[in-house]
């Protein structure tokens, strides 16, 4: 791979598999991640970022493979002790993984931002690539349901997505500031490729677009911008995204999710199986294996999308011109 810096706009698991593939086949402080924080709560007093938490877990190779959040072999004494007090015990809170929200939470009172402690635990954790919270102001999903306004995890942990869909926001995101290392990620002259991680578009991806000014840089980048479908065939690879979509009234395609990011993207990368789509979208558009399942899924779906942001790129209009 050549020399040129890669950056991902990720949310959780889907994002953190691509960006572990990215992260493995570049060279080291080659990559930044641009990460979701909407997921973000207080609970039990602790400050909470699951989205930062599995790309570090992940890019640490400390994550939980089976529960697909938290640490792995994990224990739960914490939690046992909790709820033999009848302690809130809906959402778990393993005994690792407890000190990574205490630290933070310490940290966020000390005045440090997101961004200074999630480079602390990077470092820790000998991670040599950039976790970058979208911004350092507080960002909050709040899911419009047939049961009433709910938080995201509420909605997401609490109720399993259950609840009928009616309307997503992002409150605090049209105020939030970029993050000072977000701004020098996306402006950075040797930005090679600019990819949309197979996140979910309403969840996860456009709480970081829906920041002032987002969009503004990422064009202004001039390097290629890829999104990576996280819909194969009509479903989702993993989680509620194919209940969303259907709930939005929106068709259960990849077609969808290219229409969503509209004139961000360069390019769009499908699965194989849904290679008979690529009439429909009008921008360049590469079919390969996108379903992440061992490392070596990972490394190759990372190549593949960076060598086709590459072909992109002699296509691009040069930087600055309109
Ligand atoms: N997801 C669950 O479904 N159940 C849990 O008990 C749970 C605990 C948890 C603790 C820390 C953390 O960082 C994530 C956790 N998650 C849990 C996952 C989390 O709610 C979601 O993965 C994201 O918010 C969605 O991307």
């Amino acid at each position: 791979m050549s020399d040129g810096r890669i950056v991902i706009l990720s949310g959780g698991v889907g994002g953190a598999k691509f960006a572990l593939g990215a992260y493995k086949i570049l060279p080291a402080n080659t990559l930044s991640v641009i990460t979701n924080i909407a997921d973000d709560f207080v609970h039990l007093g602790l400050s909470i970022s699951p989205d930062l938490d599995t790309l570090l877990y992940t890019l640490a190779g400390l994550n939980n493979e089976e529960l697909g959040w938290g640490r792995r072999d994990e224990t739960w004494t914490f939690m046992n002790a909790l709820r033999s007090l009848g302690g809130e015990d809906w959402f778990q809170l393993g005994d690792g993984d407890l000190a990574l929200h205490v630290e933070r939470t310490e940290r966020l009172k000390r005045g440090e931002t997101l961004t200074a402690i999630t480079r602390h635990v990077a470092r820790s954790w000998n991670i040599t690539a950039d976790i970058l919270p979208v911004s350092d102001d507080l960002i909050r999903t709040m899911v419009e349901t047939d049961q009433g306004e709910l938080s995201f995890q509420d909605y997401f942990v609490g109720r399993r997505c259950q609840p009928i869909l009616r309307r997503l926001r992002y409150d605090g995101a049209a105020e939030a500031k970029r993050a000072a290392a977000v701004e020098n990620a996306l402006l950075n002259e040797k930005n090679r490729a600019i990819i949309i991680a197979p996140s979910n578009p309403y969840l996860s991806i456009d709480p970081i677009l829906t920041v002032p000014g987002i969009r503004e840089r990422i064009r202004q980048s001039g390097a290629p911008v890829v999104a990576v479908s996280p819909i194969v065939g009509a479903a989702a690879i993993k989680g509620p995204l194919a209940k969303i979509m259907a709930e939005l009234d929106k068709e259960v395609t990849p077609v969808t999710i290219a229409a969503h990011y509209g004139t961000l993207l360069d390019g769009f990368v499908l699965d194989r199986t849904d290679e008979h789509l690529k009439g429909e979208i009008a921008i360049p558009t590469l079919s390969t294996n996108t379903i992440m399942s061992t490392l070596d899924d990972k490394k190759a779906l990372a190549q593949d999308v960076i060598r086709f942001a590459d072909t992109l790129a002699t296509t691009r209009a040069p930087k600055g011109v309109a």
